[in-house]
């Protein structure tokens, strides 16, 4: 294993060098129509939700940018209300943050229909972020129940076809087989995903999947680390939502080069699959981040250094 994680950092620093980016995660939504398995915040959880307004999110995601974060993802439940009004207020919001923070935005709203994805294209989103969470139908039926994988497919595929990079991710402990994973695995770069992510299942209070699998964490180091030195070039979020930002260093260790979901604190916004861990403690920030960067001898790179690398990115194939 150890050396498994040193061939992923040699395939790094060959690639995409040391530098690790931030990006900044703002769940302006917690409505969901969706009932996923794993999901605290499925419609059946009776939980306690939140709507920012247009305007407060705008507000959240320039103090995000003011903090040195890369990239502002705009991340949401599947909320009825927007489903209703069509977008357009987010396609209008993602056009208003991206030149009021000169960042690149990725959008996390779930499964959208073509029409929507192109306007978000227009709109200028650089990512579209939809996790088919596993390659094996069966097991996706039980995760992500009364929902289509095809279409979920689909709709990353549309975006890509409008020239948005697009995000594809998996859940580590939920069931999947060691050839589901290898699936996985081929899957990512298969359908030219350029960001790649795996995160261990976090069990919720609430929710049918409670105190189902294991919390080792092993796994999904393994899945950073393979995907690393099978797509040396790709963009491998460690997760603060998993672990906290004590999660950070192994992640980076594996071979990861993006950090994701640093939430301001003190801004009522919460995580996934880790919904207030560490977020008012101030843990999940840059500072904190870079910290343990530098710590590993890494660098945090800079928003033009992001910027610069999103161009390589959709110049390939
Ligand atoms: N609602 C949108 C969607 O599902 O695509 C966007 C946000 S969704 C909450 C983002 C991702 O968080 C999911 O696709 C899943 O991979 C991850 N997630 C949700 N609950 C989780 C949990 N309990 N443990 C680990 N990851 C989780
Ligand atoms: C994260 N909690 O970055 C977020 C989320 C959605 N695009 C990302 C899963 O870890
Ligand atoms: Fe809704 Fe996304 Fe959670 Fe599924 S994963 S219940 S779509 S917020």
């Amino acid at each position: 294993l150890v050396d498994l994680f040193a061939r992923a950092r040699e395939a790094r620093s060959a690639t995409t060098g040391d530098k690790v980016f931030l990006y900044g995660f703002v769940y302006f939504t917690t409505w969901c129509r969706n009932d996923c398995a794993f999901c605290y915040y499925r419609r059946s959880n009776p939980i306690e939700r939140y709507r920012k307004s247009l305007e407060e999110t705008k507000q959240l995601s320039m103090d995000l940018a003011k903090s040195g974060v890369h990239l502002i993802d705009l991340t949401m439940g599947e909320d009825p209300a927007f489903h209703k009004e069509g977008f357009q207020s987010v396609m209008e919001l993602t056009r208003t943050i991206k030149a009021e923070t000169g960042l690149p935005v990725m959008i996390s709203p779930g499964y959208i229909p073509d029409e929507w994805i192109d306007g978000f294209a227009e709109a200028g989103a650089d990512w579209y972020a939809l996790y088919q969470e596993t390659h094996n139908r069966e097991l996706f039926a039980r995760l992500r129940l009364d929902q289509s994988y095809d279409q979920r497919m689909h709709a990353k595929l549309h975006a890509k076809s409008k020239g948005m990079l697009i995000e594809e991710g998996l859940l580590a402990g939920v069931g999947e087989t060691s050839a589901d994973i290898a699936d996985s695995l081929l899957a990512m770069g298969r359908i030219g995903a350029k960001q790649m992510r795996v995160m261990s299942f976090v069990p919720q209070e609430g929710i049918p999947m409670h105190e189902s699998f294991a919390a080792d964490r092993t796994l999904e180091l393994k899945v950073i680390a393979l995907l690393r030195i099978l797509y040396p070039y790709a963009l491998i979020p460690a997760s603060l939502d998993v672990d906290g930002i004590a999660g950070l260093r192994d992640r980076l260790d594996a071979g990861a080069n993006v950090v994701t979901s640093i939430i301001p604190p003190s801004s009522g916004l919460m995580g996934v699959a880790q919904s207030s861990m560490d977020v008012d403690e101030g843990g999940r920030t840059v500072a904190e981040a870079s910290r343990i960067i530098s710590d590993l001898g890494m660098e945090a790179g800079t928003a033009a250094d992001y910027q610069a690398y999103l161009a390589e990115l959709k110049a390939m194939k």
